[in-house]
């Protein structure tokens, strides 16, 4: 389904005087506000093809309506929801949960949309079918030679399609670990995971970047081979250049300072980018803002002063991707409100006060400093989003008009209300 503009507009038009009040209001407070609006502009965050359908727990899946079948339904999808908020305008795929039949058709199906592709996501934490050897004992870790020689290889033909597609990054999410004590030999894990990733680092195209995450626990619970920043800073460092470490947001241990990791890594130029997404307790995927608002300013306002010190783009520099899985939700509006999520701790770390908070922390003023940064998270700056996506052609309230245009019950239609999506 395709949302044609003018349905936005019309809604718009409802919205849009209440709107201008809103937005007159903030706007009077705000120097370099058209810089800001730009760089709101500017700022979009990929999709991944697996939050599309509804996710499910290990206890079961209730699916919802109107779920895509196919690769196709996916990009349709994305389309949906860039047309409405206007900044989610690339896909990522999980390889090979979204193979491309044909990439070229794909690709341009995409482009209609006003979509290019973001990473690609190699899947070495399940056997597919005819696979030959099992990763219950892992991949890129595995002791047996030619298990880990499988994955490498899964992970270069990721590439070979990622190519096809013009992808620029491929993402490594490994699930090796152990179990129990004794399972394992950590440097040995280590040295084979190194080996295997330096492999895939000479697959490589030129211009392309390998981001590699990292997971304190699940599916192992006593170990994970690459398990928290450090060990994956440490292989990233190893690699190269082209090697990063990707933060999702989820996998931390409680309490972790999120915000400290990623200041670093930045300052490292070792930080390849997000999975973003919330919690509560561990890797529970949630909407992203959704439990913890506050964390995400904070880790906000850690890259754009970082970014900023450093002259990085901040729309183009890293990669910015929700990773997300929904078991309640429709998709889309649960995607939709993880990008205006997003974008409001974006918007509210462009308003600090960053002269006045450099002041603050050179006179030890702590009180001072807490003053300036909770000045710009308490700032409502829906109407700036706002007026960044209706400048941009897209919708004021994109979950409001997704909802007044019956986008569901249309997919409903099309598609059938029981449908099995692809992947998780
Ligand atoms: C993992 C990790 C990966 C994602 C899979 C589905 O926990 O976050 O990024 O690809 O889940
Ligand atoms: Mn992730
Ligand atoms: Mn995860």
């Amino acid at each position: 389904m395709r949302i044609e503009k003018y349905k936005i507009d019309d809604i718009n038009q409802q919205l849009v005087d209440r709107h201008q009040r809103n937005f007159t209001h903030i706007a009077a407070d705000i120097t370099g506000l058209d810089t800001i609006l730009e760089k709101l502009g500017a700022f979009n965050i990929a999709i991944p093809s697996w939050a599309l359908g509804t996710g499910g727990t290990r206890f079961g899946r209730f699916s919802g309506g109107g779920e895509p079948r196919s690769l196709e339904e996916k990009i349709s999808d994305v389309g949906v929801i860039h047309a409405l908020n206007r900044s989610s305008n690339s896909i990522s795929l999980h390889i090979p949960w979204d193979i491309p039949e044909n990439p070229s058709q794909i690709k341009a199906l995409a482009a209609q949309l006003g979509l290019h592709f973001d990473a690609v996501n190699s899947n070495t934490f399940q056997d597919q079918k005819d696979q030959k050897l099992s990763y219950k004992f892992g991949s890129l870790h595995h002791v047996d030679k030619a298990t880990r020689k499988q994955a490498v290889d899964h992970n270069i033909e990721v590439i070979k399609y990622g190519v096809q597609l013009g992808s620029r990054a491929l993402s490594v999410w490994l699930a090796d670990g152990s179990n129990f004590p004794g399972q394992l030999n950590f440097r040995k894990a280590f040295q084979n995971t190194l080996e295997s990733m330096e492999e895939i680092y000479s697959a490589l195209p030129e211009d392309w970047k390998v981001w590699i995450e990292y997971k304190p626990y699940e599916p192992n619970f006593y170990s994970t081979t690459i398990g928290d920043w450090g060990q994956s800073y440490l292989i990233a460092s190893k690699l190269g250049v082209k090697a990063s470490t990707l933060v999702d947001l989820g996998h931390h241990l409680q309490g972790t300072n999120i915000e400290q990791i990623v200041s670093l890594l930045l300052m490292e130029g070792k930080l390849a980018g997000f999975h973003f997404n919330d919690s509560k307790y561990g890797d529970d995927d949630l909407t992203v803002g959704s439990i913890n608002p506050y964390q995400l300013f904070l880790i906000f306002n850690e890259l754009v002063e970082g970014m900023d010190d450093k002259g990085m783009d901040h729309a183009t520099s890293i990669g910015w991707m929700i990773d997300a899985s929904h078991n309640v939700k429709d998709p889309i509006e649960d995607l939709l409100q993880s990008v205006q999520a997003i974008k409001v701790a974006y918007a509210q770390a462009l308003l600090v006060d960053k002269p006045a908070l450099l002041a603050a922390q050179k006179n030890n003023d702590v009180a001072l400093a807490q003053e300036i940064l909770q000045q710009a998270y308490r700032t409502d700056v829906r109407p700036l989003i706002a007026e960044a996506s209706y400048r941009s052609g897209g919708a004021l309230d994109p979950i409001a008009t997704y909802r007044k245009l019956n986008v569901r019950e249309h997919l409903v239609k099309e598609r059938g209300l029981k449908t099995i999506a692809t992947g998780l």
